[in-house]
């Protein structure tokens, strides 16, 4: 069990109260102060890591490092992005890390349409509704999630981002799904002997939610499309992250089932539940079972039935408590959602003796 922490100069929840978290070992964190097709240098990783460990956690893994636009889209200038990244990877590798998360989204990263969305107990919780989404400016949509923030960075939302949406959106404008699925197997193809030869596990994030937004491309958001990658590029090396919540926004998917499918390829675990309220339209939700529309027991059992031996992370919380943080990304809520998936697994594993 691990915590995504955002670092000492980004978050409210520090590292001695992500310790006191029960059965929680590690966390999972980036370098905040690089940016995509940057590469890092090996005394920044090894700083990060010492001051996790320092706390008494261990440095489970990298969310993100993030894959550079150029990459893509497929431009020329990819080469030298991609020699960047294999730079840091195995810069990494040397510092011992072994686990990186990233995804292959364009333009934007996950996306909800509120991040405040009052449940009826007072708690807030992050919402997407397709509708607003079809009505709404791309660009429109950067800034509502800037000014809802609370004052926060988001990942995936940064600011210099903003700035070139309208951009972005013309260079994406010739990717179809099929150019930005090979596009990525170049990339994977290129990055896995140096992943190979260091450990490093990569593990592609779903698309949140899990279809086309703005008309843009999505390629991680069902069986079908992720077992083409899997088998595309068939190194072991070349992996997921399981997210429930990203995942689950389609009922559709069977998690589950997908869970079971991809046995020895998920190399991290999101763990989140959401409420379909109709469709194309969802609220995330506590992390219990009977909070939302996912069934977090199944989808435990699962992660044990095939062995999962991975880091997972509760993902997105509620606001509760009056606390005043990233939205989604609170202690409070995460904490209960990790105390509550450890005590899923603690049952499971005991009724497997
Ligand atoms: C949202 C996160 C994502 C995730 C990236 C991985 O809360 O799960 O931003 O970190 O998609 O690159």
């Amino acid at each position: 069990m691990t915590l995504r922490w955002f670092g000492s100069k980004y978050d409210t929840v520090t590292l001695k109260q992500i310790r006191q978290i029960p059965g929680c070992v590690g966390v999972i964190t980036t370098l905040y102060d690089t940016k995509p097709g940057e590469v890092w240098t090996r005394e920044k990783i090894r700083a990060m890591k010492e001051e996790v460990e320092a706390e008494g956690l261990e440095l489970s893994g990298i969310e993100s490092v993030n894959i550079h636009d150029d990459i893509k889209i497929g431009l020329s200038s990819r080469e030298q992005y991609i020699e960047n990244y294999i730079e840091t990877l195995e810069n990494l590798g040397k510092e011992g890390i072994d686990l990186v998360c990233y995804n292959f989204m364009p333009v934007f990263d996950w996306t909800r349409t509120e991040l405040a969305k009052e449940r009826p107990d007072g708690s807030t919780v992050l919402s997407y509704d397709q509708e607003i989404i079809d009505k709404i400016d791309p660009a429109k949509m950067f800034e509502e999630m800037d000014a809802n923030s609370n004052g926060f960075v988001m990942p995936g939302w940064e600011p210099e981002r903003l700035a070139r949406v309208k951009e972005l959106f013309e260079m994406y404008k010739n990717v179809d799904e099929e150019k930005l699925f090979q596009n990525l197997v170049y990339f994977l193809n290129a990055i896995m002997p140096t992943c190979e030869k260091y450990g490093i596990k990569m593990a592609i994030h779903m698309d949140d939610p899990a279809w086309s937004v703005f008309n843009l491309p999505r390629i991680i958001s069902n069986k079908e499309n992720i077992q083409r990658l899997l088998d595309e590029v068939p190194s072991v090396n070349n992996g997921l992250t399981l997210c429930t919540g990203s995942l689950g926004s389609n009922p559709e998917n069977d998690i589950p089932d997908m869970i079971r499918r991809f046995k020895g390829r998920i190399h991290f675990g999101h763990m989140r539940n959401i409420i379909h309220l109709a469709p194309g339209k969802f609220d995330e939700a506590a992390h219990l079972s009977s909070d939302g529309s996912l069934d977090m027991y199944e989808i435990m059992k699962a992660f044990y039935d095939i062995g999962m031996d991975g880091p997972i992370r509760p993902d997105h919380g509620r606001m509760i408590w009056g606390e005043k943080a990233m939205p989604g990304y609170g202690l409070y809520d995460r904490a209960l959602g990790a105390a509550y998936l450890n005590g899923l697994w603690e049952a499971i594993e005991k009724s497997n003796k």
